[in-house]
């Protein structure tokens, strides 16, 4: 057994109580992103009523500082101990970032269930390759994680409560970490909150399962989309088709007492297409397992973006 795989995924089912402890803190870190992004929150509650049916998450996504243990493993152990599996790693060395996604166990969803309590989604979690990093932003991270004390240890449980697990820094120390790495600045007054839920656009059921037509949806009642390399993201198969609005900003009072927005979190969306060999399969037999899996590094480098100042402060066409 190969140490990415998981050794127990077949331990759950959707009655035990290990999937019903996990789904509540799921639901927990959930809490906190609705809380704090009223973009996300409100989206939800729109396509909730407009398309009638269960929301499905396509995938959740945390950012991390990869150092002194405080990358991917930490908040991954806690997905590995309630049967996902580890698959590929993305690598993106423009942004000194890596990521590892990870894909849920078989366990049936209650039928009909909506966000963490439908089917569970894939887990995409990045790192910044810190060691990469000028000595000056370096000092600014370390200076942090070093004041966690255990911190890496209860990254899920600062998730889910919606706190740091590190001191609060200075004004001057984000815009420093912000001036070489946004990803740096982001992830040092957000830790490992939620950075992103993502809606399974091919699970809903009216005409917005088509990302198009959902995209003109959104953009319609007045959100603003992530336009970085054009509003929808295409994988170079066609079948992996993504979207995501532009990050929500938060009040963040740093320790010298400045206050200022800081961006937080940001919603996508997904469209899995039906793999060619599967492509005569009548729509009403169609799976999850029928459709393009996985993630891209070419869709991913442009969604990264939904949290920069450059998106934030573009004005809407
Ligand atoms: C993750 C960006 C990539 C995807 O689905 O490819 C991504 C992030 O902003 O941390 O979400
Ligand atoms: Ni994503």
């Amino acid at each position: 057994v190969s140490a990415s795989q998981s050794t127990n995924g077949s331990h759950f089912s959707s009655s035990s109580g290990g999937d019903s402890f996990f789904r509540s803190v799921l639901s927990s870190m959930e809490q906190v992103y609705l809380n704090r992004n009223p973009t996300a929150k409100a989206i939800l509650e729109l396509v909730g009523s407009t398309d009638a049916n269960q929301i499905c998450y396509d995938h959740i996504a945390y950012r991390t500082f990869g150092v002194n243990g405080y990358g991917i493993d930490s908040i991954s152990k806690f997905f590995l101990d309630f049967g996902y599996t580890q698959r590929e790693e993305l690598r993106f060395p423009k942004k000194k970032l890596k990521a590892l996604w990870f894909s849920p166990p078989n366990v049936s969803s209650i039928n009909g269930g909506s966000g963490v309590h439908g089917p569970l989604p894939r887990i995409f979690i990045s790192e910044l390759l810190v060691d990469q990093m000028s000595p000056q932003a370096q000092e600014i991270i370390r200076k942090y994680i070093g004041l966690s004390g255990a911190g890496h240890k209860h990254t899920v449980l600062s998730s889910a409560l919606g706190c740091l697990t590190w001191p609060k820094p200075s004004h001057y120390e984000f815009e420093q970490l912000a001036s070489e790495s946004e990803y740096a600045a982001w992830t040092l007054v957000n830790g490992y909150m939620v950075n992103h839920v993502t809606i399974s656009i091919h699970r809903l059921k009216s005409r917005l399962k088509n990302i198009k037509n959902f995209n003109e949806f959104i953009e319609d009642k007045g959100f603003k989309l992530n336009s970085e390399g054009g509003v929808l993201k295409v994988s170079p198969d066609a079948l992996l088709l993504q979207s995501s609005t532009v990050a929500d900003s938060i009040m963040f009072e740093f320790s010298d007492g400045i206050k200022e927005l800081v961006p937080c979190s940001y919603i996508e969306f997904a469209e899995r297409i039906v793999l060619p060999e599967y492509k005569d399969l009548p729509e009403d037999k169609v799976q999850e397992v029928h459709r393009r899996d996985g993630f891209e590094v070419g869709n991913a480098d442009k969604i990264f973006e939904s949290t920069s100042m450059d998106q934030l402060n573009r004005r809407v066409a």
